[in-house]
Order: C-alpha cells, then sequence, then structure tokens
C-alpha cells in the first residue's frame, strides 16, 4: 500500500497504514481488534479520513457500510455488530440491545445509540482529500442518509426544545466516562445501578484502573435498560428517561455537520440554503445554551435539572469546530484553550488533555478523566484552522505527531506521552495520516 508518505515520517506513516489495514474487516475497519472487535459510529467516520489519504475506495465502504444500519428513524447506531464475531467478544453484545424486536431497525444487529454526528464532516473531508468520481458517486448517495441522520437529531432528539439534540447516554457523547457526566449520572438511580448481573469484557484487554469502573458501568447499563424498555423511542423522554444532556461537542459536530451538508449538497447539484440556515440556528443555539460567560467556556446542560455542569472539560473547546461561532466565543474559548488547563501554544510538548489539568479530579491514566485522544485533538486543530489560528495549529500538529511516535495508542498519559489503552487503534492511525499529509 503506498498513498501519499511525507518523506520525514515515512516510518509513523507506514505504521498508521499497517494499523489501518491490520483493523481492515470486509467491509469497515474496527477500532481494535480486541477492544472493540465491531463497527463503531464516529470511529468509522475518523477512518474513513484515514483511508481516503491512501485506499479512497475503503473510505467510501467504510461510510456506506456504516450508513447501511441506519434505523428507519434516521439514528446511525453506535455499533454495528459483526456477525462473523461472537457474541460474547464485546460487552454489551447484540443480544444485550436487542435491536431485532424493534421495528424498523436494519438486518444486522446494532445498538440503540447513536455518537456524535462528524459523519458529514468526514465525507466531506475525504471527498476534498481523493475527489473522484467514485467519490461523487459515494457522497450522493451518503447525503439523503445523512441529511436523516441530522433530520432524527433535530427532531426526536431535541428534548429541551431549543434547537439542539439531547444526548441520553454518556456513551453517545463518546467521552464515556468525562468528569462532564459525573452530576448528571449521580442522579441515575443508584438501586438499579448497583446489580450487576454481567461481566464486563473491556476489562479483560485493558487495566482497569484507565478504563470507567465498576459503578460507571453499572450506570451505564441502568441507562441503557431504561431506554431498552421504552423500545428506543424518543418521544416521552422528558418525562421518563434518567440521563438527558445537550453537549456542545455533540451539538457543535451537528452544526459542523450542516456546514459540511451544504458543502455536499453544492457538489452534487443539490440546494446547500437550508443547510447554511440549519447551521447558523444550531451555531447560535449552542451559544445561547451552552456557553457560561463566567467560565469563559462551553458547558453541557442537564436537562434534568436545567443547569449547566460544572466540569471544565475539552468538551468545552470542541464548538471551536464551528466555522460560524461568533468571535468573542472563539477568544474566550482560545483562553480557555491557552490556560493551565488544556495548555494550547505556538510550540507545546504534549497535546490537549481530556480533562482540566488543574482539576481535583484530573486522572492522568483514567480513559477521558485526562488521557490525551487524537480524535479531540483532531478536532479543536480543525477548529483552529477553521477560524484562521495557523500557529496554534502548526503546534497542536506538532504535539500530535510527537506524541503517536510511540506508536498508534488508543490514548496517551497527557505528560509522559506512554501509550494506553488498544496499542493499535483505528482513529489514531487514520487522524495521524491526516496530519501529516
Ligand atoms: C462504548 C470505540 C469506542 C469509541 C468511544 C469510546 C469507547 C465504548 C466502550 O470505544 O466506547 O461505546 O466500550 O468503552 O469511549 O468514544 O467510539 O472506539
Amino acid at each position: 500500500m503506498g498513498g501519499n508518505a511525507p518523506r520525514r515520517h515515512a516510518g509513523l506513516w507506514q505504521l498508521a497504514v499497517d494499523t489501518l489495514d491490520g483493523n481492515w474487516e470486509h467491509d469497515h475497519t474496527v477500532p481494535s481488534r480486541t477492544l472493540y472487535p465491531h463497527q463503531w459510529s464516529w470511529d468509522s467516520a475518523f477512518i474513513a479520513i484515514g483511508w481516503a489519504h491512501v485506499r479512497p475506495d475503503r473510505a467510501w465502504r467504510e461510510l456506506t457500510s456504516l450508513f447501511r444500519a441506519q434505523w428507519l428513524d434516521g439514528r446511525v447506531p453506535h455499533i454495528v455488530f459483526n456477525p462473523a464475531v461472537s457474541g460474547g467478544a464485546y460487552f454489551p453484545g447484540p443480544e444485550f440491545w436487542a435491536s431485532a424486536t424493534v421495528d424498523g431497525t436494519p438486518p444486522v444487529a446494532t445498538s440503540g445509540l447513536v455518537q456524535p454526528p462528524v459523519h458529514a464532516l468526514a465525507a466531506w473531508h475525504a471527498y476534498r482529500i481523493a475527489p473522484s468520481a467514485d467519490g461523487l458517486a459515494a457522497l450522493r448517495r451518503l447525503y439523503p442518509r445523512l441529511v436523516a441522520q441530522q433530520h432524527y437529531l433535530a427532531t426526536r432528539r431535541d428534548v429541551g426544545g431549543a434547537g439542539l439534540a439531547s444526548i441520553v447516554h454518556p456513551w453517545e457523547s463518546g467521552l464515556d466516562n468525562s468528569p462532564a457526566w459525573d452530576a448528571p449520572l449521580a442522579a441515575v438511580p443508584t438501586e438499579a445501578a448497583v446489580m450487576r448481573a454481567y461481566r464486563r469484557r473491556d476489562i479483560v484487554h485493558a487495566a482497569a484502573a484507565h478504563r470507567p469502573t465498576d459503578l460507571d458501568y453499572a450506570r451505564f447499563v441502568a441507562i441503557v435498560t431504561a431506554y431498552r424498555a421504552a423500545g428506543y423511542r424518543d418521544d416521552g423522554l422528558a418525562g421518563r428517561h434518567p440521563f438527558l444532556v445537550e453537549c456542545p461537542l455533540f451539538n457543535a459536530a451537528m452544526g459542523a455537520a450542516e456546514h459540511a451538508l451544504a458543502g455536499i449538497a453544492g457538489e452534487i447539484g443539490a440546494d446547500p440554503g437550508p443547510h447554511r440556515e440549519s447551521a447558523a440556528r444550531i451555531t447560535a443555539a449552542v451559544v445561547d445554551r451552552l456557553y457560561d460567560p463566567t467560565t469563559g467556556t462551553f458547558h453541557p446542560r442537564d436537562l434534568r435539572t436545567g443547569q449547566l455542569t460544572p466540569a471544565r472539560t475539552v468538551l468545552g473547546l470542541a464548538p471551536l469546530i464551528l466555522p460560524d461561532l461568533p468571535t468573542r466565543q472563539v477568544e474566550a474559548v482560545l483562553v480557555e484553550a491557552a490556560s493551565a488547563r488544556f495548555g494550547l501554544a505556538a510550540r507545546m510538548t504534549r497535546p490537549l488533555p481530556s480533562h482540566d489539568r488543574t482539576a481535583a479530579d484530573f486522572e492522568p491514566l483514567r480513559y477521558w478523566r485526562g488521557p490525551s485522544w487524537m480524535n479531540i485533538n483532531w478536532l479543536v486543530r480543525q477548529g483552529l484552522l477553521a477560524h484562521g489560528h495557523t500557529r496554534l495549529a502548526a503546534g497542536l500538529r506538532a504535539s500530535m505527531i510527537e506524541l503517536v511516535g510511540a506508536g498508534c495508542h488508543e490514548y496517551f498519559h497527557p505528560d509522559t506521552g506512554a501509550g494506553l489503552g488498544s496499542p493499535t487503534f483505528g482513529w489514531t492511525a487514520a487522524l495521524l495520516l491526516d496530519v501529516l499529509a
């Protein structure tokens, strides 16, 4: 496999290509053969960007296979199960989700949750990396499905009624055990949460101290159980569901998706106008609902209390990916990012951590509670580029390349740079290719 390997980083480039190739599975790429042996939604989006640099055909197959599993209501499930992999290889597996018992689901088994809608962004980015007739045909096929995905989120998930989508589970945020979810999770009935009639598989493959806790898992399972019991329906969520939050990253992704859809629409001869209007509405709602002028950053809003959650996590920086974010918020987020909490600079040793370094609950080894992740850093870098902060973007890029020098790990110790989690992780490899190119 060739690709446009930049000479200076030829070894790293090859490592990333080999990692992606090793995780390729007939029509999709697994995040990790051991920890995550199926197809994950936002992983596939990031991974498609990597494939666009070396095997564009696989970029399109990746997104096409994911969207083949889209539900009739437009939701793109966060896991598409590979029937060739044993149901017990991952918890919670297909039997737990029981998607086949629900109307409007595809023939393949899936979860019933979603993940941040970064797919339109990824499809548009991939196409611009590798424009071709095949790519254009793929964009045409994907476009109505991407629109349906947005429609689902903007309508059925607008539980707060203010034009933003709510997530119904921390897994939907992609940052499962972020301190951002501590407050809303604490309100999930503990009685249900402590009943543990299941066996975790993740801690067979990764150190328990680097993963969410047993209590987190008990709550994760309790929330899915509640959603599943209601047939994964979204009507009446406000009155019955134990976890309902408007997340800044999720909604910024939803806004950025409309910008990307405007680009795609223009390319395939559809009307970009409605996408631009939706994008402007989402950006305004993100600012109005999730920006806190006293902290100068964005916070998730817990719909059960109506309050912004207090933790200052990296989620707060994500609205930078909105190209129409007003200057006042761009400047504020840059101050937050450049503070001792996150350490963004034109010359920086380590990329952004997932949580505020100065917080008492910062945990450098535990998953989304401190470690650095490539996808979040990639998103923030895209935001810096969108707002013309090229020196900061260059600093972040250099720190990302340096970080992955030791291997395409899932996440990294935010101080030492040591690799954590899976050592051959899909989106780390894919996004490394993108920043190297
Ligand atoms: C639950 C696959 C996924 C990522 C998520 C990450 C982790 C799953 C898990 O792995 O979540 O969806 O079992 O921990 O948090 O962002 O998509 O890589």
